[in-house]
């Protein structure tokens, strides 16, 4: 009986690395890679798949189908590609939002999202120009925490940080994080504040106590001096948990921390003190 089905796109070298590039980003579970002197391959296994037939006219055309959670995320990460054939997002009338994206030449793909029901819930979006983050990062593990810290750099760019919008700290380990997260908080200077670490159980012989006081830390200073901290401190079981975390199965925590702090400058610019005032004045 059926085991799986394989849909297969045939690209040129450049479309290969960029489409890779980018469903890696979009935190797509790849699977086993091939090459051989003729070619390469790389399939991205899909947490849902299915075969739909279609019959009759269709609103829209498009071969390859992707639902997503955050359309307005993805639509933020497609833009910001080298290809920017990149559709509005548009309502359809089944209760659903799409865009049509080309990354790569006469390969279209449509990428949709069920709409939510209206709550009339305030929340931020993510687009970073005119934001400025420091990022924190530990020392130990770097193995780890320089993939976290790509990932965050990778999340700020696409999401249309400048360059010199992002400051990089390094301290020596994560137990260190808190303190100079809270320096940078005060100065001011800085919308939101992202950490990343990484602590591994098995070779830590305070992990807890170090997680624990980490933790705290970071949501102690975003709480007392009211900037945004996002987390992106890894407490793995062992290695195998924290590259799965920094890049491989289980996405790259360095990204969606960074996406977090941007979701949070803009919420608290929307419901901040200033939002309000601007509001009363109207
Ligand atoms: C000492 C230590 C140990 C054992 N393990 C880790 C770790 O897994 N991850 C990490 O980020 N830092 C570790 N550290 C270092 C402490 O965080 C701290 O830098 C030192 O104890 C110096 O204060």
């Amino acid at each position: 009986m059926i085991k799986g089905i394989t849909t297969i796109r045939h690209v040129n070298a450049k479309e290969f690395e960029a489409l890779t590039k980018l469903f890696d980003s979009l935190g797509l579970e790849q699977g086993k890679p091939w090459k051989t002197p003729r070619g390469q391959g790389v399939p991205f296994i899909a947490p849902l798949g299915q075969l739909e037939f279609v019959q009759g006219k269709e609103n829209v055309h498009c071969d390859i189908w992707v639902e997503v959670s955050d359309l307005d995320s993805v639509a933020a990460v497609l833009r910001k590609g080298r290809r920017k054939t990149v559709s509005d997002v548009q309502e359809t009338n089944w209760g659903s939002r799409v865009l049509i994206a080309e990354p790569a030449k006469g390969l279209k793909m449509l990428f949709w999202q069920k709409s939510r029901p209206k709550s009339g819930a305030v929340e931020g979006d993510i687009n970073a120009r005119g934001m400025k983050f420091a990022i924190v990062v530990a020392r130990w593990n770097s193995f780890i925490t320089e993939r976290l810290l790509q990932g965050s750099l990778d999340a700020l760019r696409r999401s249309g940080c400048r360059e010199q919008d992002i400051t990089v700290v390094r301290v020596p380990g994560s137990f260190e994080i808190p303190s100079q997260a809270r320096t940078l908080a005060e100065t001011g200077k800085y919308d939101a504040i992202i950490t990343l670490g990484c602590l591994i159980r098995g070779e830590t012989t305070h992990y807890e106590h170090i997680a624990t006081e980490v933790t705290r830390g970071i949501g102690q200073s975003a709480q007392e001096t009211g900037v945004p901290h996002t987390y992106g401190v890894l407490t793995c079981e062992n290695l195998e948990q924290a590259l799965d975390r920094a890049g491989l199965k289980a996405g790259n925590k360095g990204f969606e921390a960074a996406i977090s702090a941007v979701e949070m400058v803009s919420l608290k610019r929307k419901t901040g003190r200033r939002a309000s005032r601007k509001r009363s004045r109207s």
